[in-house]
């Protein structure tokens, strides 16, 4: 053993080692979980074997809560929320794990005695890129305030090997590779073999009776598999609570007697093997649902069927029958990629437990709870029924019976009425006939949520408007919320610091507390506290963007950002629109007076979205070109930040000066990345959509720079015969730059390149660029102008982080646990 390993660890006792929140029981930890766990010691360690010492030993300290968690929940078996999500985008855990047990201070020192900086190492941790955008990262920060709430609760997903894809960019345009997150190990997880369930699929049904001549359906399926729990413990931030982020790994079904099946053979074992562990394999990198994917439906079943099996065990455990599980459990769907657990409920109770079918009904209705998070009609899933009947025979069944009691409600309350019957039935009876996810969604929950004030109302007035007649007391709007610990304190220290020096440390979990900053809003001293704050942000994210972009930005300049999924609906080519707009102010008038600008885009596209990967190919070219224009130089810069995640977020939120929300209106369901900007001081440029509305709404109009359509001119815009060809003739500006693009200055005389984009402006233009292209100049004129009045900024940057409280996700989950869930907090000690 090396001497500076024994001498750390002489006099340390294995308890303190263990759960000791000292530097000198943290260093102690450190080391022998170094020693112990991967056989190293300091003077050879790399730095992969230092960062697993170091998150061993935070997880040792989360252990000794999660234990007290579960003992705490065993013994008082309260009502507990399951979170069933496809997606989860929880971040790196280092830098939360010691925030959250307040250990980062002590950590650090004990590094820096050993010549360890912790700051590399936190830089070193791979994310898991569970998901794809707004939908996962929600999971996530809700996952985070139940136990920060302490409401016992269990997120269920999937352990996708390969999550979503990293972006390269090649050339100009976006490359994928795979994300291999799992390659060096993690750290974070701990594997359940013991808790793992048998997974059905295919095959045909047939009707049994019992021995008490009671008929029943068996379903004999051609695969089975096993999926095995992968556990993470989720810490609250200043509680004990550590709750549980379950996901499912698919393996061969060992042991599994295929004879009784009457199909079993070695050979065909073998190769069910192979084919079984690619279920958990790869999260599919849309936003949308690809129609017809065999491999996605697996996906959704298999990880309910788990979880469902697995609240059925936990439910036993407790002596109480099943017809009381809605009184243990609520669950909530998030999104339609879970709703198959409406079925299968059913499935495991009237099959497996012999329950009858109204008594089941009973159970699975008050169980559920369904969240939309989505109004484009291209986003609602729907399977084709072949491939259904095909992978869930015994399903299909249950959704018909389900399907034919429902439509029969219907009738009795709409008689003659066969149009709204067909509009409202499971199944879309349109050939080749599918099964409507949101529908089957809506008839098995109990209650339906949107998740922003204007979604909800849409939702109720469109997509679900014959629902919302039929069941108006289903309908509540929650409207999303982001975690202020991992999007405030984590990501912008200082602005914490600031925060707390000036209002006590109460704000993190009460943020209605920041409102006493209005009182500073003025104060010239506060002031330039404030913009010291941002402005050593900046210089971070520049040095970044120096490193990875090769580009050279200047802090001073006004950061104007984007950072979001790539997709027409959220305009990023709009924001192009104007830049290549300054771009040829400039050129038409070289001394030109404007507010120096950097643009800052990040996003991934979906891989099969040809549009969506253009405008990234865009915004690279005109990056390019204007990057080394001397003529516009320390005006204008231009730089996509490629692969765009959790982690970048951390340092791209505190560094905005402006934050762009472009989305058509009524086509954003909420936004959550807005709410992450203007809470670290970043104004808003938006529309009236999603969640920029409430955050306009709290922050005062006079601190929000708004412009565009609402979501009803926009109909009626379109619904009038929308004519983008003749705004494009009238407003010689905007020509300008679109000519500008289609003559293939930005793509090296190439006027091929960008033509479908072009093409698509102007004769189409379904996302109405060019109705919002003149309200956008102006607005950003404003917001230039704006800008070089430093107090007027920084004032309304400080009403902004003041007026923020109400996008915390606690407020969004304590709105979840009164109105849905009726969960309780319960405190845990350790
Ligand atoms: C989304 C919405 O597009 C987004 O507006 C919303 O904030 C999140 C969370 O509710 O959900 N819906 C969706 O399918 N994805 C989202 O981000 N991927």
């Amino acid at each position: 053993m090396a001497e500076s390993h024994r001498k750390a660890l002489n006099g340390t006792n294995r308890e303190t080692i263990r759960t000791g929140l000292s530097e000198e029981s943290i260093r102690a930890a450190f080391l022998d979980n170094l020693f112990y766990l991967q056989g190293r010691f300091p003077e050879v360690a790399t730095l992969n074997d230092q960062y697993k010492a170091l998150a061993y030993t935070v997880r040792d300290r989360l252990l000794h809560r999660w234990v007290a968690t579960t003992r705490a929940y065993q013994k008082a078996n309260p009502r507990t929320v399951c979170y069933l999500s496809a997606e989860y985008l929880p971040g790196p855990f280092l830098g939360n794990n010691l925030l959250n047990l307040g250990i980062e201070e002590p950590t650090r020192r004990a590094l820096a005695g050993l010549g360890i900086e912790l700051d590399a190492l936190l830089e070193h941790e791979e994310e898991p890129g569970l998901g794809n955008g707004g939908l996962g990262r929600l999971a996530a920060c809700f996952m985070d305030s139940l136990a920060t709430l302490q409401v016992p609760a269990i997120g269920y997903g999937i352990r996708y090997e390969f999550g979503i894809f990293d972006q390269v960019i090649r050339d100009g345009g976006q490359v994928e590779t795979t994300d291999n997150w799992l390659r060096f190990g993690n750290p974070w997880e701990v594997r359940r073999p013991a808790i793992a369930y048998d997974v059905r699929i295919g095959g045909y049904t047939e009707q049994t009776t019992d021995a008490q001549g009671r008929f029943g359906v068996r379903w004999v399926p051609n695969e089975v598999f096993n999926g095995i729990a992968v556990d993470t413990a989720i810490l609250g931030h200043g509680v004990n609570t550590v709750n549980l982020l379950r996901l499912w790994t698919a393996e061969a079904a060992e042991g599994f007697d295929f004879h009784a099946f009457n199909r079993g053979d070695y050979y065909g074992a073998v190769v069910r093997e192979v084919r079984s562990e690619t279920i958990s394999k790869v999260l599919y990198p849309n936003d949308e649902p690809e129609i017809g994917k065999r491999l996605r439906l697996l996906q959704q079943y298999f990880f309910v069927t788990c979880s469902l099996q697995d609240m059925i065990r936990i439910h036993r455990t407790t002596g109480q029958p099943l017809d009381k599980f809605h009184e243990k459990f609520s669950v909530q769907l998030n999104d339609t990629h879970p709703a198959i657990a409406v079925a299968e409920l059913m499935r495991l109770l009237v099959d497996e437990h012999q329950m009858g079918w109204d008594a089941a009904w009973e159970v699975t209705r008050h169980t559920f709870a369904y969240t939309n998070h989505t109004l484009l009609p291209e986003a609602l899933e729907k399977w084709p029924i072949p491939l259904f009947q095909n992978v869930l025979p015994r399903h299909l069944e249950i959704i018909y019976e389900i399907n034919a009691r429902f439509l029969d409600e219907v009738r009795l309350r709409h008689p003659f009425d066969t149009a709204r019957v067909q509009r409202m039935s499971i199944i879309d009876e349109a050939p080749p006939r599918f099964v409507r996810m949101a529908h089957l969604a809506c008839v098995g929950s109990f209650a339906i949520n949107g998740v922003a004030e204007l979604h909800s109302r849409l939702l109720k007035e469109t997509v679900l408007r014959d629902f919302f007649e039929l069941w108006p007391e289903k309908f509540q709007n929650k409207t999303n919320g982001v975690t202020p610990r991992r999007f405030v304190m984590l990501s912008n220290p200082g602005l914490s610091r600031l925060l707390t020096r000036t209002l006590g440390a109460g704000w993190a979990r009460d943020p209605s507390q920041l409102r006493v900053l209005e009182r500073h809003a003025d104060d010239a001293a506060f002031q330039q506290e404030w913009r010291e704050v941002k402005r050593s942000r900046k210089e971070a994210l520049a040095a970044r963007i120096l490193d990875r972009c090769n580009v050279s930005i200047d802090p001073d300049s006004l950061f104007d950002v984007q950072a979001k999924r790539i997709h027409e609906y959220k305009r990023q080519h709009l924001n192009v629109l104007h830049i290549v707009t300054l771009y040829n102010r400039i050129k038409f008038n070289p001394g030109l007076d404007i507010t120096p600008r950097t643009f800052i885009f990040g996003g991934k596209a979906a891989p099969g979205y040809a549009m969506a990967k253009l405008m990234i190919r865009l915004i690279n070219a005109v990056a390019d070109v204007v990057n080394r224009d001397p003529d516009v130089a320390g005006r204008l810069r231009v730089v996509f930040l490629p692969n765009f995640s959790v982690k970048l977020g951390h340092g791209l939120y505190p560094a905005a000066d402006l934050s762009e929300q472009l989305s058509t209106a009524g086509k954003e369901a909420s936004g959550t990345g807005n709410m992450k900007f203007s809470m670290n001081g970043a104004l808003t440029i938006g529309t009236l959509d999603g969640a920029n509305v409430e955050i306009r709404e709290e922050v005062g109009a006079d601190n929000f720079f708004l412009f565009g359509l609402t979501a009803e001119e926009v109909v009626r815009t379109l619904a009038e015969g929308y004519r983008p060809w003749d705004i494009y003739n009238a407003n010689l500006e905007l020509k300008g730059v679109i000519d500008l693009i289609a003559s293939g200055h930005f793509s090296h005389g190439d006027r091929t390149v960008f033509q479908p984009l072009v093409d698509h402006l102007v004769w189409h233009d379904n996302y109405l660029l060019l109705a919002d292209y003149a309200g956008y100049i102006a607005c950003q004129e404003q917001a230039g102008l704006t800008y070089r009045d430093s107090r007027q900024w920084t004032r309304m940057s400080i009403l902004n982080v003041a007026r923020m409280g109400k996008f915390s996700s606690d407020r969004t989950i304590a709105e979840y646990c009164r109105d849905i869930w009726r969960a309780e907090p319960m405190a845990v000690d350790v």
